[in-house]
């Protein structure tokens, strides 16, 4: 344990000066009990778990860090914009597929690219995640839609005047291994989280967020979602078609998210139990990582950062993290008993690796008491040597990326998770 504490602090590099690094500094801590409800009572079975606690729970979260989702369903129309059945020089079947979530064509949309391995001869598991660049971004194809939607400059280039251009096709191929994920039997599919919600601080008057204001509302409420809670819903409606899409097996659809989309995997597993299989990489504050340990990425700074990302209610635990009802190990058991896999970066101090396997190993007795095995490490593991119980953790060597090896421990995992239908 402390010859971890000690890897990890030599291989980092401090990414800011006045955070802590120090796990000697870590203040000790109270973690609420998952399995104590808010009024004391302790949840013994699986029955008073999913009655009971799990809603409690979610609407903890609902209520005071990401805010509620809205639960009037919009009638959303799929239009197939392209479909080739000899993709990726014959290896995929590539459709892309746009949601219209209003009756106007230029209204709020999402568009959906999916790969599927040619030549599958029953249903296939899809992996779906967001993407931070457009779907152009995640493979070379020219054949692939460019985005036309507002964009966040990319250090890669390829970004002029917060547009995408040409050149940015393929930028974020290294974190979307297609042709691999297919080789393995997996489909893959995709959206831009920008779709959703362009990610800047605009007050929610663009994206999904104004498709449910009440007459008369021009902003959520504090307890109503945010950036977060928006591009998690949008993987929901991604679900939905996915669902209907008779070459993929709706019920064995795996999400994942990387950063700030991991953070919004989490939320989307969380809320919809459709999702076979949940994958949360270098999601950190707000997303896997303990809040109370107080190390990397604080609540004050990540709503001070990004005031849009949560619900207004989160600001209030600005430096009283103890003061939380909820810690967000509790997100990841509200992904119980599905399998779970948190992955973190040993370079990655901002998002706390250590908080991140702590997260993992307290939801591990609501994993228990739904009658799984839990995470098999009680002390976290060494760079590469991941665990592949029913939650999954793994400390890969290098920065804050998705990376091939992150790729190949989730396909092992749900190899052994997923293999069969549910
Ligand atoms: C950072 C932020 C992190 C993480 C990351 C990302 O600036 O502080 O919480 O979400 O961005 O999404 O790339």
């Amino acid at each position: 344990m402390l010859v971890m504490a000690t890897g990890l602090l030599c291989l980092a590099q401090p990414q800011r000066p006045d955070v802590n690094y120090d796990e000697s500094k870590v203040r000790p801590y109270t973690l609420p009990d998952p399995l104590v409800m808010t009024d004391g009572t302790r949840v013994t079975d699986a029955r008073a778990w999913n009655q009971r606690r799990r809603p409690e729970i979610l609407r903890l979260f609902e209520e005071h860090v990401y805010g509620r989702t809205p639960s009037v369903r919009l009638k959303v129309r799929h239009e197939v914009i392209s479909m080739d059945a000899k993709g990726l020089g014959g290896k995929a079947v590539r459709k892309e597929v746009t949601l219209h979530f209003t009756e106007k064509k230029d209204g709020p949309k999402m568009d959906l690219i999916i790969f599927l391995p040619a030549g599958a001869k029953q249903p296939v598991p899809v992996f779906i995640g967001l993407n931070f660049n457009g779907n152009h971004a995640v493979h070379p194809d020219p054949a692939i839609k460019l985005s036309t939607q507002w964009m966040r400059p990319s250090p890669a280039g390829g970004v002029v005047d917060n547009r995408a251009t040409e050149k940015s096709r393929g930028a974020a191929a290294s974190r979307w291994p297609i042709e691999k994920v297919l080789a393995r039997g997996y489909g893959m599919a995709t959206a831009y989280y920008g779709d959703l919600d362009p990610d800047f601080d605009d007050g929610f008057q663009n994206g999904v967020h104004p498709l449910f204001y009440k007459p008369g509302q021009t902003q959520p409420a504090a307890d109503e979602w945010g950036a977060i809670g928006a591009w998690a819903w949008g993987l929901s409606r991604a679900l939905d078609y996915l669902e209907k899409d008779k070459a993929v097996d709706g019920r064995r659809v795996a999400v994942m998210g990387h950063s700030r989309l991991g953070k919004t995997a989490l939320w989307a597993g969380a809320q919809d139990t459709r999702f076979a299989l949940v994958i949360s990489n270098n999601s950190g504050c707000g997303g896997a990582a303990l809040s109370r340990r107080w190390f990397g990425e604080t609540v004050a700074r990540i709503n001070t950062s990004f005031p849009h990302w949560f619900c207004a209610n989160f600001s209030k635990y600005n430096d009283r993290e103890g003061e939380l009802p909820v810690d967000q190990h509790m997100l990841i058991a509200l992904v119980a008993p599905r399998p779970v896999y948190v992955a973190s970066a040993a370079e990655d101090l901002w998002a706390d690796p250590r908080g991140e396997f702590l997260s993992a190993k307290h939801a591990a007795p609501v994993y228990r008491l739904l009658g799984t095995d839990g995470l098999g490490a009680e002390e976290m593991p060494g760079i590469h040597q991941p665990v592949m119980t029913r939650i999954g953790y793994h400390l890969r060597a290098g920065k804050h990326d998705v990376t091939d090896y992150d790729w190949e421990r989730w396909m092992d995992f749900a190899d052994r998770h997923l293999r069969s239908p549910r």
